[in-house]
């Protein structure tokens, strides 16, 4: 039998502040309800909690509007942690916001430099090695930093090129490991040669937006109402969690943005 992924134990989140309405979005969704995020936001957290995770909870920051995504400020590994230097201006400030709560388990985090820029959810570590995405977000030369810094730990890491793939605004806005060998993949991405070595769950066109799951120790999260991606999991044995996620939606954020997870 395969050995599972590494168990998690904790994650970092932060609800959404006041100003989360005026964060950066291309959904063309409409502006999300601040009641019903903060709702859906403490689902997601219960969910975490339930599959066994202790919750760091950082307070709203109403400078930040797409704070609560803060997976983007962030990489953490068993090795070691990198904290980002994200693509857009406005999110550059969430970096000191998240640095204290990252030191006191990852003592002095490596730390992206300009002119390089990553955002986390550009990083998808798929147990034997890491995929970074270069993006509309992330630079190659912020990839390439990334690299250096794994390469050193003993991480290996491909890149992925995703400026092709229209509509994806981070490599895991199309792409999560569900385990062991086994990559939930978005329709644009499932023929990239980085991918050859895995088994794919292939994510339709029309539920694109469910390709962002995450595997949470036991189960899977998955965004609720996609229901040919969550049979497809099911049919693999994965027990799937659905997740309310309108209101992340609107802003372009997925469940993996809501939490940095290890
Ligand atoms: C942004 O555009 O930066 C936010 N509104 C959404 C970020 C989503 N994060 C992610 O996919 N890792």
């Amino acid at each position: 039998m395969k050995a599972g992924p590494p168990t998690l134990r904790r994650a970092i989140v932060r609800p959404p502040g006041p100003s989360y309405a005026e964060g950066l979005t291309t959904a063309g969704l409409g502006p999300p309800d601040l009641e019903r995020a903060l709702a859906q936001h403490a689902a997601y957290c219960d969910a975490l909690e339930r599959l066994g995770l202790a919750l760091i909870r950082l307070d709203p920051d109403p400078f930040h509007p797409d704070s609560t995504f803060v997976e983007d400020a962030a990489v953490l590994t068993p090795r070691g942690a990198v904290l980002t230097l994200p693509g857009a201006p406005s999110r550059r400030g969430e970096i000191a916001g998240i640095r204290p709560a990252i030191e006191p388990f990852f003592p002095a985090p490596r730390e992206i430099a300009a002119p390089g820029t990553l955002d986390g959810g550009d990083v998808c570590d798929a147990g034997d090695r890491v995929f970074v995405g270069v993006s509309s977000r992330t630079n190659a030369e912020g990839a390439r930093q990334l690299a250096a810094i794994l390469g050193g730990w003993g991480i290996p890491v491909t890149g992925v090129d995703i400026r092709g793939a229209a509509a994806l605004l981070h490599l895991k806005s199309g792409l999560a490991s569900l385990g062991p060998g086994l990559l939930a993949v978005d329709s644009t991405l499932a023929d990239h040669p980085a991918f050859r070595a895995y088994d794919l769950v292939r994510v339709s066109e029309v539920e694109r937006y469910a390709a962002n799951c995450v595997r949470v120790n036991e189960a899977v999260l998955v965004a609720e109402g996609f229901p040919e991606f969550a049979a497809a999991l099911a049919a693999r044995g994965l027990a799937v969690q659905p997740i309310a996620m309108s209101e992340f939606e609107k802003m372009d954020g997925g469940l993996s943005c809501l939490s940095l997870r290890f």
